[in-house]
């Protein structure tokens, strides 16, 4: 906790500046009645998982609405990447950025592949391509490319580095469903992508994930490695696991498939609404998207430059964080400092100054339908009113 707030300062009447929580992540519901209509159909039906007809309906929903031949439903982002790496056969080291949710790296890592962490561009938050090609080693098998918030990274030239190098490439695009590359919908880039359906995400299946493909074969297999290697009553024919996606997930994904303009809407006019109001607070970025291309918007970034601000990232956090206003520092402190990478001696000459220095700016704040315009308003005006009297409050503090 603080050990001052915005409000000890009387800008809210000595109250915090939100008397409930307002936290990053809320999910988004959709229509509940549509919601529970279809979980009706599910009990009516006894039929609860094992590739059901709700996850049979959102898997076409998915294909079609990406533009991508196969969308296999799975029970979650990490299992879905594990998976894509084991059916993509891959070994050794795989190159990622170490600036992602920690399950990127943790799902190479369970599956006995060490990540290689490359640096990023400070500008977009995505794997830096000119910084690739040196870390590439006779051991490599794969770069793993991040969309970090929606924004695609760098495709065309990682996939010729790929090419050329002969190595797999896969995107975990758990941050951009719904979002596009030169007019063409984020899944069916590389030879797979995966998403992430988590209760956070703005489209949301409580727990779930995909991976889609136009690539036949690896489909196929990903379809046996979900269900533990059976390819028919009694016929086991690979190794496999259990990734299945339960059927009331399916049924909240095909729910907020329908709502999914209304949820971008919202997400925009959140941002829209963010970008007019920061403007001019010094030290503050505003992470831009591409508006030109198709954006999901679910995630509004930061960045703190403490040195403008007067205040740092972490301080600022602190006292949100005292007004009830639960922002977070996605992505902190970087997959190489956490372990078990930060005590492996493979990881001793790991230099990522772009990714080091954005780890300590970035903060993420809320938006999504559980939020409303006045909550925006009112996280504006507390960021303006810190930022504005930063040196009053540090001295009060020291
Ligand atoms: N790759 C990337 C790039 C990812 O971002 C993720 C997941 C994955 C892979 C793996 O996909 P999954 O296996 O998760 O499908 C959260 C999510 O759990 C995680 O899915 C997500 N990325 C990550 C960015 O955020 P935490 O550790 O921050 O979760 P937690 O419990 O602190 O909740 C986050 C916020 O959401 C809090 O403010 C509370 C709020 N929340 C959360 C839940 C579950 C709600 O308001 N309601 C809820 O039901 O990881």
């Amino acid at each position: 906790m603080a050990k001052t707030s915005v409000s000890d300062l009387a800008r809210f009447g000595g109250q915090p500046a939100f008397a409930a929580p307002v936290h990053v992540g809320a999910p988004n519901i959709g229509n509940r009645e549509r919601l529970l209509q279809r979980v009706n159909e599910v009990l009516d039906r006894r039929w609860l998982s094992n590739d059901g007809p709700m996850v049979r309906e959102l898997e076409t929903s998915l294909a079609q609405y990406l533009g991508v031949e196969h969308a296999i439903a799975l029970c979650n982002g990490t299992l879905s990447l594990e998976i894509a790496i084991r059916a993509l056969g891959l070994t050794g080291e795989v190159l990622a950025p170490s600036f992602t949710f920690v399950a990127t790296a943790h799902a190479m890592k369970w599956q006995e592949m060490k990540p290689v962490f490359c640096d990023i561009d400070p500008l977009s938050h995505n794997l830096d391509p000119a910084k690739i090609e040196n870390m590439i080693t006779p051991r490599t098998s794969a770069i793993i490319g991040v969309h970090v918030w929606g924004e695609p990274c760098a495709i065309e030239p990682l996939t010729e580095i790929a090419k050329r190098r002969k190595l797999a490439l896969l995107f975990d695009a758990s941050h951009a469903f719904g979002c596009s590359h030169d007019g063409r919908m984020i899944g069916a880039f590389g030879n797979a992508e995966i998403f992430s359906f988590h209760a956070t995400k703005y489209f949301n299946t409580f727990e779930g994930g995909a991976v889609t493909t136009n690539d036949g074969e690896l489909a196929a297999k990903i379809r046996l490695m979900r269900n533990f290697g059976f390819a028919g009553y009694d016929k086991v024919v690979s190794i496999g696991t259990n990734g299945k996606m339960n059927e009331i997930s399916a049924a909240m994904g095909l729910t907020a498939l329908e709502s999914l303009d209304e949820f971008v809407g919202v997400n925009f006019a959140h941002y829209q609404r963010y970008r007019s109001l920061l403007e001019g607070i010094p030290g503050l970025r505003l992470y831009p998207f591409n508006d030109a291309e198709r954006r999901n918007y679910q995630y509004v970034v930061i960045e703190v430059s403490e040195t403008v601000a007067g205040i740092s990232r972490d301080l600022l956090l602190e006292l949100l964080q005292a007004e009830k206003l639960l922002a977070r520092r996605y992505f902190y402190p970087g997959c190489h400092r956490m372990e078990p990478y930060r005590s492996d001696p493979f990881y001793a000459a790991v230099d990522l100054p772009e990714t080091e220095g954005l780890c300590q700016r970035v903060m993420v704040l809320p938006t999504g339908t559980a939020v409303d315009e006045q909550i925006v308003d009112r996280i504006c005006e507390l960021l303006r009113f810190v930022i504005e009297h930063a040196a009053g409050i540090k001295a009060r503090l020291s």
